[in-house]
């Protein structure tokens, strides 16, 4: 007898959608049968009519900031590990990875890690999770002693670096220490690549004119920025032929340059969001949005303030050329992984994005940085790439589970509808039964906004992904050596450089 057999629903992996008459059936959290046929009446103590509609595996959401140590306390606005869990499952995401960060006076990685742990755990969560580290001082100690302790007995399996923001930025030469260390341990390297110099160069020449709205913000951070530390992160990777992942890729010019690597058969991977495909920078424009319909007309007292909700780095980009990038790189493949960089703070808190309103004066480098999405990720995906025909259900299985699923280390329970593996699973209202605008009373974050309000929808994950039951059911996942660029590539350019200089 299995707990729940869910029948009657178009099943999709990477590569295929079974029959409607295929069944699962599920005892505890795992996944135990695929039976093709009707199922029997008596297998199951609960069943659930899938209607036609597709079931695909549960979100995987591998890029959201929670309770970030950075923020000094009091200052966090934004969701807890409880409300943004929440938010995700009732938008189908099954599984976030958070950021566990460094700051630059932490001489030991060990203490955060507890951490992060015990801040998870204080008012539990609804989904699973689990945690990557950002670096930001990168001692010997740490990269030799520390890492491989870390991705053996927690499971943390991925870092992240910045080459951007005074406080986080990590030089050359750390990039290519840390990408040493990754290489040799398998594990995953995640670079937010924006020129620091170039962006504070520019905000330097804007604050001399007196040009601080927010949507200065969108100018200040230039995609000459974004390909700049693309371009140079990637040759630092040629050196050592280490993989990485360049995260929320947002222009033209940073997608091209990834695709040329991937060609070149670099192990280079990307990440975009929601937002570099769905909005322009002309949606901060006190009158504007970015995207053809009526958001961000909201009546407030300071309406040119309102693009404050809009910042976020990269920023959306001016040109619609990007968005078509953005586009592309989804469609034919230079796209390895789709999350919602969920990074949210509260719009009228004055910790929160009305930092940067000061005695009615707007300043756009003290709001905070980031948005809320970690809910609206899989039903704007499935609604504008699946149902508008831009990318078919199998493509966005894989950019939204399966392929974060191997790159980070999850593919031994997660990723995938298949015997043995977890019983994490979203069924699909079938085509044409919802229609609604995204309103912020509808989401289940702590956010007093979101940045897609108006946005039409014609799916989401049933019942609010099945939000039932209590936080308190997700767990923390140990995870493994992921799957995707780490297979042996022979000696790297160093070692081939070294070795004819010693012939
Ligand atoms: N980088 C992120 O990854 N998220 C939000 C802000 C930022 O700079
Ligand atoms: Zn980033
Ligand atoms: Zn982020």
């Amino acid at each position: 007898m299995y707990d729940l057999v869910i029948y009657n629903g178009l099943i999709v992996t990477t590569s295929h959608i079974s029959p409607v008459d295929t069944w699962i059936g599920i005892t505890g959290d795992k996944i135990v049968t695929i039976q093709s046929g009707k199922p029997p009446k008596d297998v199951g103590k609960r069943y659930i009519d899938a209607k036609g509609g597709y079931i695909t595996p549960g979100g995987i959401d591998t890029h959201v900031h929670l309770q970030q140590l950075q923020v000094a306390p009091g200052e966090d606005t934004g969701d807890t590990f409880e409300s943004g869990t929440r938010s995700a499952t009732a938008g189908g995401t099954t599984t976030i990875i958070a950021f566990a960060n460094q700051q630059r006076h932490d001489e030991s990685l060990y203490p955060l890690v507890e951490e992060y742990h015990r801040r998870a755990a204080a008012n539990g969560t609804w989904c699973d999770y689990g945690f990557h580290m950002i670096l930001t001082n990168p001692t010997k100690k740490i990269l030799d002693e520390e890492l491989p302790v870390l991705f053996e007995k927690e499971g943390i399996s991925s870092i992240k670096v910045y080459m951007t923001y005074e406080a986080r930025r990590v030089g050359d030469r750390d990039m290519l220490e840390i990408m040493l260390r990754t290489r040799k341990l398998g594990m995953t390297l995640m670079i937010h690549a924006e020129n620091d110099d170039m962006v504070q160069l520019v905000i330097d020449h804007l604050k001399e004119n007196d040009l601080t709205e927010p949507h200065h913000h969108a100018i200040a951070r230039t995609p000459l920025a974004e390909v700049e530390a693309t371009n140079r992160a990637i040759c630092l990777s040629n050196l050592v032929s280490s993989p990485i992942l360049i995260v929320h890729v947002s222009s033209s010019a940073a997608m091209s340059r990834i695709r040329t690597a991937q060609n070149d058969l670099q192990p280079i991977f990307a990440e975009t969001c929601p937002q570099y495909l769905l909005m322009l920078a002309e949606a901060m424009q006190p009158s504007g949005h970015g995207c053809g319909c009526s958001h961000g007309t909201e009546k407030t007292e300071n309406k040119s303030f309102e693009g404050a909700k809009l910042i976020c780095s990269p920023p959306l980009r001016e040109s619609k050329d990007d968005l078509d990038a953005v586009w592309k790189g989804m469609i034919n493949g230079t796209v390895t992984t789709f999350s919602s960089d969920h990074c949210p703070s509260a719009f009228d808190h004055p910790m929160g994005k009305k930092k940067g309103l000061q005695g009615g004066k707007a300043d756009f480098t003290k709001v905070p940085n980031g948005l809320p999405g970690v809910e609206t990720r899989l039903p704007l995906l499935m609604t504008y790439g699946v149902e508008r025909q831009r990318i078919s259900v199998q493509r966005f299985v894989e950019v939204t589970s399966t392929q974060p699923a191997h790159l980070y280390g999850l593919q031994h329970r997660k990723g995938a509808i298949a015997v043995g593996m977890d019983a994490d699973i979203v069924i699909w209202y079938p085509p044409g039964e919802v229609k609604h605008d995204i309103t912020n009373d509808n989401l289940h974050h702590s956010i007093d906004y979101t940045p897609f309000e108006g946005f039409e929808v014609s799916n989401w994950p049933r019942d609010n992904g099945g939000l039932v039951g209590r936080a308190g059911l997700g767990t923390y996942v140990k995870r493994i050596k992921g799957t995707v660029g780490h297979e042996s590539r022979g000696e790297t350019h160093l070692e081939r450089i070294t070795r004819m200089a010693r012939a």
